[in-house]
């Protein structure tokens, strides 16, 4: 992705967060297959909210526990409730990045258990919300993105401020930790276009420690 000249490669845009572009760029072809693979075993789904809405993202996961939602609530469940099954393990390039990423924003020693895979087809958004089913609330968040470019939306720790607009490109890592960990933030609806590894695809990759 060919970036402005005044943008730094890194950006720490709030406090305890920092964005590093390209920082997946070299692994993509192994994480798009690792990422291929889970699906295969664990297939995208559009879950239900508690307030009974489709989400408009597709999810799937792998760890040990998997971020899941119907009527009941949001939790984190051991067993993929479309196959009673496990999840998939979490790949070692996975935590291996997770890891890297986290300790070049200032969390050393990061392992993720959860990964949360999301996949936006153009039109999918995710409205702001914050994410706090995980018990250790101040671990960090990583995020990594792959495919088409997408508009993070980045508010404060209330729903009615006015979110910040950043744009996430392929390769993108976005780490999220300290005071930034519970703001408010989303996704604006994905653009139509055509990625040359994914297509009219974006994934999202974000690792947790639930
Ligand atoms: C800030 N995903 O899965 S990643 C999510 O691009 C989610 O799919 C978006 O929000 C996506 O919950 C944004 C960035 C992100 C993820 C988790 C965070 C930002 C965060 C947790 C706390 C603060
Ligand atoms: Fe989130």
């Amino acid at each position: 992705m060919q970036h402005s000249l005044f943008e730094p490669p890194e950006l720490s845009f709030a406090a305890g967060a920092m964005l590093l572009r390209d920082f997946a760029q070299t692994e993509e072809t192994d994480l798009i297959a690792a990422i291929e693979a889970i699906a295969a075993a664990a297939p995208f789904r559009q879950m239900v909210t508690p307030g009974g809405l489709t989400m408009s993202v597709a999810i799937t996961n792998c760890g040990a526990a998997g971020w899941i939602s119907d009527r009941a609530g949001y939790r984190y469940s051991a067993i993929d409730p479309l196959s009673q099954k496990t999840w998939p393990a979490m790949p070692e390039i996975f935590t291996n990045l997770a890891n890297r990423a986290a300790a070049a924003a200032g969390y050393a020693g990061f392992m993720p258990d959860a990964c949360l895979i999301n996949r936006y087809l153009p039109g999918a958004r995710m409205s702001l919300h914050q994410d706090r089913q995980e018990k250790p609330p101040d671990a960090p968040v990583v995020s990594i993105s792959l495919g088409l470019s997408a508009t993070f939306l980045w508010g404060n720790e209330t729903r009615n401020a006015r979110p910040l607009r950043l744009a996430l490109h392929h390769g993108d890592a976005v780490i999220w930790g300290g005071p930034s960990r519970l703001n408010f933030h989303g996704i604006a609806p994905l653009k139509p276009g055509t990625h040359p590894m994914l297509g009219d695809k974006r994934y999202n990759l974000t690792f947790r420690k639930h």
